[in-house]
């Protein structure tokens, strides 16, 4: 029996369930660039060529294989544009009987893949995507009963139940986390290890030629893509950082310099969300690295906390509370995305260079992200659906199932403090603490109030005397809210009119 076996964008690894028990002889595996999930948000241009361009890379390794495979590329004049009728089109084409799939991440295209079956006439087998350490049914198991669904706790078990940085039953070095020395701030004359760049191969060109003509507007340019497209070049790019930056990963992991955006970080998560790599090896041979005395231990615990911890975490997170985490809007927040998120001037330095990066490469590493992209969509009370969108288009390891739980979790505190204890809320002096952008900055950083003031710092007690309601009994605000009562009265109204001046400027489309 011929059975069809589609294989979405960001399920390029031979492991797949769906793919366990195919026959090369009979099934046909099938790839599909289609115009539904390439614009259900506008996705930049970098991140439409690394899955088109990793999925013809890897359907072509496939027929080499012996695989039957069809590829529907964006520009067949056949192809329908959905993956549902494109399953329905080509089993028929193909004369399949049956279609086994592997569930796709997200919700929106589960709800899709159950109606397969009705679209194709076809008995569909949906599979669990099991490339995770943590099931569905694991993470339930994990959460039942707890009050508080910290990741801290969730962490250790994964580290337990893999053996992960483990001497005995204990956490190598005594401690679980590192995460206190992880904090350096970037030295002047830091050097940083210049990311791997891959020259465009003949697929990569015409892929970045295609998006170009058909998503010209879409943020970003194709022009420049250097990203991996192989397993084996995202092999190199784990060794790569393994071998050059994961020694100094952990000391410099918060740090954010104007004109590096890729510092020490891995920079896998591309290939990691699109199935080129695969988690537990990354992890392994990050520990691999700190046995063989190649990496410390806060640089190792750190990065392998990300993997085995926060990525499988916020998967977790996302099943646990969809479908009303997508809507969940705990302050209220509805003012719109301003322009300046699409590269609109700004005099604001570190929002300036945190956007620009974003544009250019379709990524920011995680500081950026949360404490000087999201930090102001939270301190400005942006709409929520408004900012989940931006983060969903503008990076390239962008999917639903883990830039939730990140945005709507941890940047906006709009899920109420499922996966934060308290928001991630900060004034001017943290961004000035781990960067150099305030050196460049029109505001002046230590100013609190007025023209050249640092609008996070007004922008900040704001927020909190604006939730007052809903945070003041926060245990980790306590300290914060008797500040702010301390504060002369006069001091007080000051940040309240320059809040209220800049919000509204703002809303105008004034440049702030
Ligand atoms: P490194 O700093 O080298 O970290 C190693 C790996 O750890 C990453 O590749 C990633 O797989 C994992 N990781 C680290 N932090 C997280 C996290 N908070 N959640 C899940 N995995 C994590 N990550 C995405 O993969 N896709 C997203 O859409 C995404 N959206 C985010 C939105 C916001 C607002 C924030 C604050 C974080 C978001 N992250 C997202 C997490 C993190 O910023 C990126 O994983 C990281 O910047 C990717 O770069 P890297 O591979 O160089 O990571
Ligand atoms: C993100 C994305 C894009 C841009 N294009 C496609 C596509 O053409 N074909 C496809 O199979 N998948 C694509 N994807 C990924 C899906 O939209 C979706 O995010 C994931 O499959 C969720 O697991
Ligand atoms: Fe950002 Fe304020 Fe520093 Fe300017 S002064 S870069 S706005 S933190």
């Amino acid at each position: 029996m011929a059975v069809l076996r589609p294989i979405l964008a960001d399920q390029l690894s031979p492991s797949l369930a769906s793919l366990r028990d195919a026959d090369r002889d009979s099934d046909w595996l099938l790839f599909c660039e289609v115009a539904s999930e390439a614009g259900y948000v506008k996705h930049h241009q970098k991140k439409i060529t690394l899955l088109f361009s990793a999925m013809r890379h890897y359907a072509e390794q496939l027929r080499e294989q012996g695989w039957q495979v069809h590829y529907s590329r964006l520009d067949d004049p056949a192809n329908t544009g959905s993956l549902v009728a494109e399953v329905a089109r080509l089993a028929a084409l193909l004369g399949c009987q049956q279609v086994v799939a592997t569930l796709a991440g997200e919700q929106r295209l589960v709800d899709e893949m159950q109606s397969w079956q009705q679209h194709s006439g076809l008995p569909v087998e949906l599979r669990e995507d099991d490339r995770f350490l943590a099931s569905h049914d694991d993470f339930v198991q994990w959460a039942a009963g707890r009050k508080q669904l910290r990741m801290e706790y969730f962490y250790r078990d994964m580290r337990r139940r893999y053996q992960i940085l483990l001497d005995g039953d204990q956490p190598v070095g005594g401690a679980w986390n590192y995460d206190s020395d992880n904090r350096k701030p970037a030295p002047a004359d830091l050097a940083a290890v210049e990311p791997l760049r891959f020259v465009p191969d003949a697929i990569t060109s015409e892929v970045q030629g295609l998006v170009a003509e058909h998503f010209d507007d879409h943020p970003g340019s194709a022009e420049g893509f250097h990203f991996a497209v192989t397993r084996e070049q995202t092999l190199e790019v784990l060794e790569h950082f393994i071998g050059l930056s994961l020694p100094l990963f952990g000391d410099y992991q918060d740090a954010m310099v104007e004109g590096e955006p890729w510092l020490f970080h891995s920079h896998i998560s591309f290939y990691l969300n699109c199935g080129l790599l695969l988690p537990l090896e990354c992890i392994e041979a990050a520990e691999r690295a700190y046995r063989n005395g190649r990496a410390p231990l806060n640089a190792v615990e750190g990065f392998i906390r990300q993997i085995l911890g926060w990525r499988e975490y916020v998967r977790g997170i996302y099943w646990l509370k969809m479908p009303d985490y997508k809507t969940a809007n705990f302050f209220n927040a509805q003012r719109p995305l301003p322009a300046l998120y699409w590269g609109a001037q700004t005099q604001m330095n570190c929002l300036a260079q945190c956007v620009g990066e974003t544009l250019d490469n379709a990524y920011a590493h995680h500081i950026q992200r949360l404490m000087v992209l999201g930090n102001f969509a939270l301190l400005a009370g942006l709409a929520p659906s408004e900012v989940n969108d931006w983060y969903l288009a503008v990076y390239a390891d962008a999917y639903e199932w883990v830039e939730l739980p990140n945005v709507t979790g941890m940047v906006l505190f709009a899920d109420g403090g499922v996966v934060a204890s308290k928001p991630y809320a900060a004034g001017g002096a943290y961004i000035s603490r781990m960067s150099n952008y305030c050196k460049n900055c029109h505001y002046k950083v230590k100013e609190r109030s007025g023209e050249r003031g640092c609008p996070f710092n007004y922008l900040y007690w704001d927020f909190l005397a604006r939730h007052r309601d809903q945070l003041g009994n926060n245990p980790r605000l306590g300290m914060i809210y008797r500040s702010y009562d301390k504060m002369a009265a006069d001091k007080r109204e000051l940040i309240a009119t320059d809040a209220a001046q800049f919000l509204t400027r703002l809303d105008s489309g004034e440049t702030v």
